[in-house]
């Protein structure tokens, strides 16, 4: 099955989808190999894997490199965070063409101004009129091939300040302009705004959510609620920081590595992760 009429029978199914951020292919190995659904090709953990902030510096080519490669090895669907659009309605038009045929299985744009910061800064976050984020909603639908390929509108409305009338009034609008599904971003650190917008929003699309901040919402109580898609966003990349630097002040303070052989993979399920032994059987043949 295609990647794309796989990550469409998630959202559709009654039953709840969990994904996880990823900011590399061998991340995205591990959230599959995790049991997750699919994989989130997250803007802000990819810019941090290279040493950026997320803040619009990445380019489209960089992040669609970064899903495409994910794609390629993963066969849960990826869908790749696309922050703004990196333009307007043709940037939109033109990143569905490329992302599409890069495997990546959806797309996600948000209605903030370019260049946008993580929804997490501190600092004024601004939003596109309703109008002019649905045109790129409708060019990026307008220019796909495989109609299975999922184009999720992400409203910041609430990131953004705005009252839960407003992402409601956006989602409609995402919605009517064709978008697939609707995601709808809080920085609360209680699912109850997100709540309130799912008890209004009464399953117009499928919505997902990004619990980050308000992370003691069990899926269950999610599902409940309505929510179709659950994205753990950043949490490998975050484990991985915690991981890296623990082991790596621990050499270098003790003068061994001994202290944190257990802490490490073994160098055998490095091997096993990037399927060594199926490139050296082509090798044989
Ligand atoms: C990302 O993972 O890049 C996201 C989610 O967009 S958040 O960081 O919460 O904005
Ligand atoms: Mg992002």
């Amino acid at each position: 099955m295609n990647s794309t009429t796989k990550l469409r029978e998630l959202i559709t199914s009654r039953q709840i989808a969990r994904f996880a951020g990823a900011h590399d292919p061998l991340s995205a190995s591990l959230v599959e190999i995790s049991g997750f659904d699919g994989v989130w090709a997250s803007s802000f953990t990819i810019s941090a894997a290279n040493g950026l902030p997320d803040m619009s510096l990445l380019s489209m080519a960089d992040f669609l490199e970064a899903a495409g490669r994910m794609a390629a090895v993963c066969s849960v669907p990826i869908l790749a965070d696309c922050d703004t659009g990196f333009g307007g309605a043709p940037n939109v038009a033109y990143l569905v063409q490329r992302y599409e045929a890069a495997g990546v299985a959806g797309v996600c744009i948000e209605d903030k101004l370019f260049p946008k910061t993580n929804s997490f800064v501190d600092r004024r976050q601004e939003l596109l009129p309703v109008d002019e984020f649905a045109r790129k909603i409708e060019a990026g639908k307008n220019a796909q091939r495989d109609p299975d390929f999922v184009l999720v509108a992400r409203t910041e409305a609430l990131i953004a300040g705005h009252d839960v009338q407003e992402a409601l009034h956006r989602a409609d609008a995402y919605v009517d302009a064709g978008a697939d599904m609707i995601l709808v971003h809080s920085k609360k650190d209680s699912p109850r705004e997100v709540i309130e917008f799912l008890d209004a929003w009464q399953a117009r699309a499928p919505v997902v959510v990004v619990p980050t901040t308000y992370h003691d919402w069990h899926v269950t109580d999610a599902q409940s609620s309505g929510v179709s898609l659950v994205i753990y966003a950043n949490h490998a990349l975050r484990a991985a920081i915690r991981s890296m630097y623990r082991v790596l002040t621990s050499i270098e303070s003790t003068g061994t590595s001994t202290a944190v052989e257990d802490l490490i993979s073994p160098v055998s399920e490095v091997f096993e992760l990037t399927h060594l032994d199926k490139w050296l059987h082509l090798e044989n043949r």
